[in-house]
């Protein structure tokens, strides 16, 4: 909040802070979230029909945020955008955003695939990091989706990010994460080089694990 000072007006030091309060804003945040409802619902039914018919359940855990007010400012200030609702809807893909952690590599394809089919989503870009992982060895799959919400007046659509990940492969995220926003860090290509050893070793064991699943799942 801005501030009378002898000098005068005192600019505050977090202007944001105002925009964050505004009706507008607030009520795209309530968009977001309801995008994030209507996703996980999403993924809830499929979780529960694929138990049915495979005697197993696919998703491990569902995981969603909204991004933060200092997160959005943040990728608005990086990417040179002017701080408005407008911006920030027209520009911002991952506002609302799922992460579904499924217990083999199999099963993120399969669920991707079933959500993608329902004709009320709509796929604006899939990025595939298990298929081809960043050099520093993370895997995921991303799909930024458009989806529909119902409100008081009326259908909108929303969009939002879908992380796939198996335990394994959200194990290491997580905790790269948390390493890579420590300062100072010594020997950093070293632990960086160890980061993708274990990446590679992740990759390999999901693999492996799904191999055991299926000589299993024939018996
Ligand atoms: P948070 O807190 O997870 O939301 P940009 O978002 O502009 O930097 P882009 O192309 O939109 O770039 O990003 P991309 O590649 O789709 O990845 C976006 C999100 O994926 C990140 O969100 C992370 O959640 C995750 N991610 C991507 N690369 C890595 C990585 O190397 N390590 C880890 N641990 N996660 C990664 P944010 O914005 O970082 O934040």
């Amino acid at each position: 909040m801005a501030e009378n000072t002898e000098a005068g007006i005192k600019e505050t030091e977090y202007p944001e802070e105002i925009f964050f309060e505004d009706a507008g804003y607030q009520n795209l945040m309530m968009q977001y979230k309801c995008a994030i409802l209507e996703l996980e619902t999403k993924f809830r039914v499929l979780d529960t029909e694929f138990s049915l018919q495979y005697n197993r359940n696919p998703i491990e855990n569902i995981k969603t945020r909204l991004k933060s007010p200092h997160s959005i400012v943040e990728k608005m200030q990086r990417k040179g955008w002017d701080l408005s609702v407008e911006n920030i809807e027209k520009n911002l893909s991952d506002v609302a955003g799922v992460r579904v952690i499924c217990s083999f590599p199999e099963d993120i394809y399969s669920l991707a695939g079933m959500l993608t089919r329902q004709d009320d989503i709509v796929v604006v870009e899939i990025k595939d990091y298990i298929a081809r992982p960043k050099p520093n060895g993370y895997r995921s799959l991303h799909l930024i989706l458009g989806i529909p919400i119902f409100l008081s007046d009326g259908k909108k659509h929303m969009r939002a990010e879908v992380q796939f990940r198996t335990i394994a492969m959200d194990f290491w995220a997580s905790l790269e994460h948390k390493l890579k926003y420590k300062q100072d860090i010594e020997n950093a290509d070293v632990i960086a080089r160890e980061l993708k050893k274990c990446a590679d070793t992740i990759g390999q064991v999901d693999n492996r694990m799904e191999e055991i699943r299926k000589m299993i799942d024939v018996q």
